[in-house]
């Protein structure tokens, strides 16, 4: 039994790469200097892999900023756009990640879109209608496994399979190509950097299909067997062995594709911490000699493993199919999973033992191989102090709090809805609130500047005292209220300086949340996440938000927008529990901020905006009853965090993304009084579903896009307000932008906001 791992963290222990990245962009790091520390960190990654002992360690996993990105220039195919600009092979690179403007070029990034139900985003591959696909010079795969191997370190290439990486692309702006009916022209360039990777000496290749835990449409389905006729046929002799990568799902539903397409790889990997039961279903399908990757070492959360339950598991698998044809894995990448435990130096111990991060999941994979190939006895050490973990996780009282969970018992239906219905309420509302009609408000956030940044550094850091900190906000808060006054806003908002991340500072101002100080997590290009953990029963010791909300109510004569982050977007983008329901956990989180929404009306906060961008996310990866029950209690804990409050209180919600017809149904049902959902670069004729399906509330569709620094014109926003009111009554629109302004810069924003009032305004006069 050999161990692996499907993928490392390339940011580094101290975010090494998001440094050198930003400096790179900003001039202050030449290309070179870039790329060298790009080397040093993967040969810093691989080293730590060695030397826990793992026996298949990836290469080609590493990417500067992302691995499908990296696929899209490796097979040739930027869109010419990008091409034609003169910019070097790393400069292109970047200018499809994250747009390049400079020197006189200007090209917009490609679309970048969640990667199955995980908080990374990829880069989409975006094809023409006469696409074709090249092998670059030098193929980036080729190449690491060469560094790699020069450095003494024999590594599996990942490489992410032609079905997946068509499937998750997409037509290019007006063009009509179904990516799938690609495969043709893709499968030589496959079939070339295969033949390359083994001739430079790779004997096995990681070939992910993670589209596989998806339902497929049938071109889909049937393009894996002319796809893995082609690319196993040059198995031992002119490629590599393939081991088949599939993660985040389970494969059964889709044993059809594999009985007739997928049996002749080397290897097949399943993800067996999501779905351990598809153990037995897939080994009864397996080929006679394929090997059985256990994916068992969960890739997505930082929990240590239990490695008597895992052993077991093993064991299972080994009865089934014997010892040679079993590898013990990391269940994905553990690219979602911070760098090392070891930098974390505030942590209790009580809580630190039960975690492990990338290092120290290296080290289990190597310590459970080494269990069922040499026996318990060969570490038992090990074997002893995770029973000892796993016992006193188990028992701590950290992770039961019996008032919690006294309340969960009482929470009734009742406590889920709002006291009356919605146009009850909206005649409330109307008069308390004294709106205009088309009424306008932001989305939140404003921008945080670098003396934001600053000064909460100083804070952390104990140059700046809690006064003067709290002295600064309140200045900010000033500043951003008459900010909102000269733009003769309706709704206003405190504008967010006080925060960090979304998640992260509510999960700071929690019990049952611990957080961490280097535990981050790449988001996407760059940019990085530092989730909050949640290890036991979540409550509110004290109000989070009031005391800034308040301020911002006492300094300000129009209504103030309270704004929190809800149950289930708390949920995701931390690292949940796994030894609790996740249904139980969001509603230990809407019970917490469900007080702090009465807290705020209590306050004078009239209008409180509970945001879900994580909902969408959640949905389980396939459709059917899974779904529904996920719809369920995420809807239910929504309505639960926000149904404390009197009729007369507004509650808001924001959604960032666009395609929400396909769960439109969920949005309604959260009884939420104004929606403000993020399609300003769709079609506006997405918002018929609110015509067919009869929506009653309000609605505020972002009016113009807030990624980027363009001001758009006072015309052209009333041009889009026009098309909105194509489908939505003008009493039931909402004018606002389509995101928070965290990430803009003031002289755009203020433009904007200015164009949107006005705009907004004379709809009014109108009328
Ligand atoms: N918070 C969390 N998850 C998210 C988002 C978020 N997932 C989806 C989406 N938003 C991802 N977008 C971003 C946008 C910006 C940043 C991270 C993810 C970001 N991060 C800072 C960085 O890397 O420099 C770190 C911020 C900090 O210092 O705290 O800017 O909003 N949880
Ligand atoms: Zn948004």
């Amino acid at each position: 039994v050999q161990s692996s791992i499907l993928g490392f963290p390339r940011m580094g222990r101290l975010r090494d790469l998001k440094k050198a990245n930003e400096a790179y962009w900003g001039d202050k790091l030449s290309a070179d200097e870039l790329l060298a520390e790009g080397k040093r960190l993967r040969l810093e990654h691989w080293k730590i892999q060695k030397d826990a002992g793992v026996d298949i360690i990836p290469s080609n996993d590493f990417s500067y900023y992302d691995h499908v990105l990296d696929h899209i220039q490796m097979f040739g195919a930027q869109p010419e756009r990008y091409t034609t600009q003169g910019l070097s092979q790393l400069d292109e690179y970047f200018a499809m990640g994250r747009g390049h403007q400079k020197g006189g070029v200007d090209v917009s990034a490609l679309e970048m879109v969640k990667w199955f139900d995980s908080n990374y985003h990829y880069v989409k591959p975006t094809l023409q209608d006469n696409q074709n696909f090249n092998l670059s010079d030098d193929p980036k795969a080729v190449r690491h496994f060469i560094e790699a191997k020069e450095a003494g370190i024999m590594t599996r290439p990942v490489i992410l399979g032609p079905v997946s990486f068509l499937q998750l692309g997409k037509a290019d702006r007006n063009q009509t190509v179904d990516p799938i009916t690609l495969l043709e022209k893709l499968l030589p360039v496959y079939e070339e950097l295969l033949k390359k990777l083994k001739e430079a000496g790779a004997e096995t290749v990681q070939i992910d299909e993670p589209i596989l835990v998806f339902d497929l449409p049938s071109k889909t389905r049937n393009a894996f067997k002319p796809a893995y006729e082609k690319l196993t046929a040059l198995q031992g002799n002119s490629g590599p062995q393939l081991m088949l990568a599939t993660y985040f799902g389970d494969i059964v539903h889709n044993f059809d594709i594999f009985d007739s397409a997928l049996k002749n790889t080397y290897g097949v990997h399943i993800d067996m911490v999501r779905f351990p039961d598809q153990l037995g279903p897939v080994v009864d399908h397996l080929g006679e000699k394929q090997i059985l990757s256990c994916g068992v070492v969960d890739g997505r959360n930082i929990w240590k493993t239990n490695m008597k339950k895992t052993i077991e598991l093993l064991e299972t698998a080994i009865q089934k199919v014997g010892k040679e044809r079993v590898i013990v894995a990391t269940s994905s990448s553990l690219l979602h999973t911070p760098h090392t435990l070891e930098s974390e130096k505030n942590l209790e111990d009580e809580v630190r033992d039960w975690f492990a991060f990338a290092v120290q999941k290296a080290s289990e994979v190597a310590v459970l191989a080494k269990a069922v190939n040499e026996g318990p006895a060969s570490v038992r050490s090990e074997l002893e102090a995770n029973a000892k973990s796993m016992q006193a996780r188990a028992t701590s009282k950290r992770t039961n709090n019996s008032d919690v969970r006294k309340r969960q018992e009482e929470v009734t239906k009742e406590m889920h809805e709002r006291k009356s219905s919605f146009p009850t309420r909206y005649a409330q509302q109307k008069e308390h609130l004294k709106l205009p009609d088309f009424p306008t408000t932001t989305i939140g956030s404003f921008p945080q500047t670098k003396e934001i940044r600053q000064q909460r550094n100083k804070l952390s850091k104990g140059e700046l005292s809690t006064e003067d900190y709290d002295k600064f906000i309140e200045k900010e808060i000033r500043d951003n209220i008459a900010i909102q006054d000269e733009l003769e806003l309706d709704v206003y908002v405190h504008g967010e300086p006080e925060r960090n991340d979304m998640v992260q500072y509510f999960g700071e101002r929690m019990d049952g949340y611990v957080f961490t100080t280097h535990a981050w997590v790449q988001s996407y290009g760059s940019r990085c996440v530092r989730p909050p953990i949640i290890v036991g029963d979540v409550s509110r010791p004290k109000p989070m938000t009031v005391k800034e909300s308040k301020y911002a109510v006492s300094v300000s004569k129009k209504p103030m927008k309270g704004m929190l982050t809800g149950p289930i977007t708390c949920l995701r983008w931390s690292f949940p529990r796994d030894d609790v329901h996740q249904s139980v956990q969001a509603q230990q989180l809407a019970l917490a901020l469900r007080d702090e929404v009465v807290d705020l009306e209590a306050a004078g906060v009239l209008v409180i905006q509970v945001d879900e961008p994580a909902l969408r996310e959640g949905l389980p990866l396939r459709a059917g009853s899974e779904r529904e029950k996920y719809l369920d209690w995420a809807v239910d804990s929504f309505k639960l965090s926000c149904a404390g409050v009197r009729d007369e209180t507004q509650i808001h919600s924001h959604f960032c993304y666009s395609e929400f017809q396909d769960f439109f149904h969920a949005i309604a049902a959260l009884d939420a009084d104004v929606l403000s959902i993020e399609n300003s670069k769709s079609d506006a004729k997405l918002l018929k579903v609110f015509i067919d399906e009869d929506y009653p509330r309000h609605i505020g569709p972002g009016v113009y896009d807030i990624h980027s620094p363009r001001v758009p014109g006072e015309q052209e926003i009333k041009t889009r307000i026009d098309e909105m009111l194509q489908y939505l009554k003008p009493d039931q629109l909402w004018i606002n932008p389509d995101c928070g302004l965290k990430t803009r810069q003031w002289t755009e924003t203020k433009a904007a906001l200015k164009n949107m009032v006005n705009a907004a305004q004379s709809y009014r006069q109108k009328a």
